[in-house]
C-alpha cells in the first residue's frame, strides 16, 4: 500500500497512527503542500485524489481511499486487530464523537485553504488568524477534555480512534501556539502517546519528508 501524505498534516498523522497501531507498513509518498504552490493541486496528484488533499491510501489492487475518517474506518474493518474501537456500542459512539469533534468541528477551520481564504479574501491579519485558531481549537479541546477519561489513553489503557485524532490535534495546537495547559487529560494522552512506539513512528518528525521549520513557514 502507498500512503500519500505530508509530514506535518494532522490528517496524515491520524492515518499513520492508525496504520502503526495496527502494525501495517506502507510506502510513504510525500506530497508537499507548499512547494510550487502545493503539489496537492497539481494534475499528477489530482489524478490520485480529485479533491487535492492529503492523505490518500492506494491499495495494492489500485483502489485509492481518501478522507482520513474513511481510511481509518477501512483499516478497522479490514485489519480488526488490535481494535481501535471498543466492543461496547455506547463506548464506540463516544470514541467516534471525540473523533468527530476534531475531524468535523475543529480541523476544517484551520486547514491551510481556510487560513489562506481568511487572509486573502477576508482580510484577516496575523492577530485575527491567531484569535481564530485559538477560539476553535480551544472550543474543541474543552469539549474533548470533558468527554474523555481520567486515566490511560482517552478511553482506557489502550489507544482508540479518539487518541488517533487527539494526538495530531495537540501537535497542531503546539505548532500554532494555541495554549493547551488547561487540558490535563489531553496532556496526559499526549504524554502517553509520546512514549508509545506507534505514535512515535507516526509522528511528523519521524517522516521521510520532515523539514527544519523556520518561523516564516510555521503555518504552511
Ligand atoms: N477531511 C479531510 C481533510 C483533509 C485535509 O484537509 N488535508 C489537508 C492537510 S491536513 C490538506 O490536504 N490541505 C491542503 C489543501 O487544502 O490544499 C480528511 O480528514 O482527510
Amino acid at each position: 500500500m502507498k500512503l500519500y501524505a505530508y509530514w506535518r498534516s494532522g490528517t496524515s498523522f491520524r492515518v499513520r497512527a492508525a496504520l502503526a497501531l495496527k502494525g501495517i507498513t506502507v510506502d510513504v509518498v510525500p506530497v508537499h503542500l507548499v512547494r510550487g504552490g502545493g503539489e496537492q493541486k497539481q494534475p499528477a496528484y489530482r489524478a490520485v485524489n480529485p479533491q487535492g488533499r492529503v492523505p490518500s491510501l492506494a491499495l495494492d489492487d489500485g483502489a485509492v481511499l481518501t478522507q482520513s475518517p474513511a481510511i481509518i474506518e477501512y483499516l478497522e474493518e479490514v485489519h480488526p486487530e488490535p481494535p481501535l474501537l471498543p466492543a461496547d456500542p455506547v463506548l464506540r459512539a463516544k470514541v467516534r464523537a471525540v473523533a468527530a469533534i476534531i475531524g468535523c468541528d475543529v480541523h476544517p477551520l484551520h486547514n491551510s485553504g481556510t487560513l489562506a481564504a481568511l487572509k486573502g479574501q477576508f482580510g484577516a491579519d496575523e492577530a485575527a488568524i491567531q484569535a481564530w485558531l485559538t477560539k476553535w481549537m480551544t472550543d474543541g479541546f474543552t469539549a474533548v477534555e470533558a468527554l474523555i477519561g481520567d486515566e490511560g489513553f482517552a478511553f482506557g489503557p489502550e489507544p482508540t480512534v479518539a487518541d488517533v485524532y487527539i494526538v495530531p490535534q495537540v501537535y497542531t495546537a503546539r505548532r500554532f501556539n494555541v495554549p493547551i495547559e488547561n487540558f490535563p487529560r489531553i496532556l496526559r494522552v499526549e504524554a502517553l502517546a509520546a512514549a508509545h512506539p506507534a505514535f512515535q513512528a507516526a509522528h511528523p518528525s519521524s517522516q521521510p519528508d520532515a523539514e527544519q521549520v523556520t518561523k516564516a513557514t510555521a503555518r504552511s
